[in-house]
């Protein structure tokens, strides 16, 4: 503990200490985070107790909505996934969400100039080069749907079961603060958007300790920090290996099983109304690690190159199988990417896994036309194999 605390930090340390309750417990972090010196030297206290708050804020909010629908199932939003891959279309209310579903299924979903058009989600098929992508149109997303206003709690779970999102932006309107509220309502409920895992492996093991692999890649904490925060995240065992830099933050967000990691694309709506240049450009300056696809579905514009956008984003392959009179199937097997030969034998059927001999590939992974390849051959998006037992 840093020697330069106040009485007052003392004191509401050890009330949290002596806290029966999440309830008194909140109260006294609350005053700890209030009352700690903010100087460097605290920095890492500071986000320990930042960390312990939202955990606490968290429970006390589950207990809150348990005590509410008496425990039972309240308003679900839950879609059944069909096809490659679930994709949600999330956006504030009037941002264009239900045209942008319309436009690129066929579906005829009421569209509206006032907000909460839409009141539940509402699922469509887009059909790419072979495979079926899911749409699902979502209620609009408000400031504060992270606690639970506007359908939030249904609406936040849906989001958290998708494969990927599109986020719809007016920007015509206010678009960096559109996608401020946005992404500042989904990380409030553990969802991370464009964001990379940290790259930290935490190998459980039985006895021996914790073993950090790569400290010199600890950016602004030292290996006893890490112990101390595995510690009391009941991780007393574990070979750690860390091959990037890291901070002190991403070490908490590998042991927060909670959190979701999902790709995004922004489409950037209403691109015919005045101001909606002026509104791309600023987002542009403003927003580096999304693709910004202008549009105007008034005026067609763009709206044809979103399928291979929205594909572009969902991790995985096509992969067309050929019978060996030559035959290949129209629809395409969906796979993750960097599946292999022997991955698409198990999904075709289990004998042909079962008795896989070799394979032979036509299309970007093969070096030739027709190579024949073994079971580890990585395959590439539009590949034709056809399996030999
Ligand atoms: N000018 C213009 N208006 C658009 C465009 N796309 C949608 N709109 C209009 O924006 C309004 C809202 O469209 P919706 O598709 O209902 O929006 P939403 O995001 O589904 O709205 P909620 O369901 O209420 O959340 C409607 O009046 C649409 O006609 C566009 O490209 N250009
Ligand atoms: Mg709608």
């Amino acid at each position: 503990m840093p020697t330069n605390v106040t009485p007052e930090y003392l004191k509401a340390e050890e009330a949290y200490k002596s806290a029966k309750n999440p309830k008194d417990k909140l109260v006294a972090l609350e005053l700890m985070l209030s009352t700690i010196p903010k100087h460097k030297g605290t920095e890492k206290l500071q986000l320990q107790i930042k960390r312990n708050l939202s955990k606490l804020k968290k429970e006390v909010e589950k207990e809150k909505e348990l005590k509410k629908t008496g425990g039972g199932s309240g308003a679900t939003f839950f879609v059944r996934k069909e096809g490659a891959a679930q994709v949600a279309l999330v956006g504030l209310p009037n941002s264009g969400k239900s045209t942008m579903l319309n436009k690129l299924t066929g579906k005829d979903v009421e569209i509206g100039h006032y907000a909460f058009t839409t009141v539940k989600p509402i699922p469509a098929m887009l059909p790419y080069k072979g495979i079926q992508i899911q749409l699902v149109d979502m209620p609009g997303l408000i400031e504060g749907v992270s606690l639970g206003k506007g359908m939030g709690g249904p609406l936040i779970s849906a989001i958290r079961a998708v494969d990927a999102i599109i986020i719809l932006i007016d920007l015509s309107v206010d678009p960096i603060k559109d996608l401020g509220i946005i992404l500042s309502e989904l990380e409030a409920k553990g969802l991370r958007i464009n964001k990379k895992v940290p790259n930290i492996d935490i190998e459980k093991i039985p006895t021996g300790g914790i073993e950090i692999i790569g400290e010199n890649y600890l950016v602004d904490c030292s290996p006893q920090d890490v112990r101390k925060i595995l510690m009391e995240e009941r991780v007393h065992n574990a070979i750690i290996t860390i091959k990037e830099n890291v901070t002190l933050t991403d070490i908490f967000e590998v042991l927060d099983s909670s959190l979701e990691y999902k790709k995004a694309i922004i489409i950037g709506t209403k691109g015919d109304l005045p101001g909606s240049k002026e509104g791309l450009e600023k987002l542009q300056n403003a927003v580096k690690n999304f693709k910004i696809i202008p549009v105007s579905a008034i005026n067609n514009v763009n709206v044809d190159i979103l399928p291979a956008e929205i594909f572009s984003i969902l991790g995985i392959i096509r992969v067309y199988t050929r019978s060996p009179k030559g035959e290949i199937d129209n629809e395409a097997m969906p796979m993750k990417i960097d599946s292999t030969t022997l991955d698409a034998a198990k999904k075709v059927h289990k004998t042909l896994y079962k008795n896989f001999k070799f394979a032979r590939v036509w299309g970007d992974s093969a070096k030739f036309e027709g190579q024949r390849v073994g079971p580890e051959h990585v395959l590439r998006d539009g590949d034709i194999i056809e399996i030999h037992v």
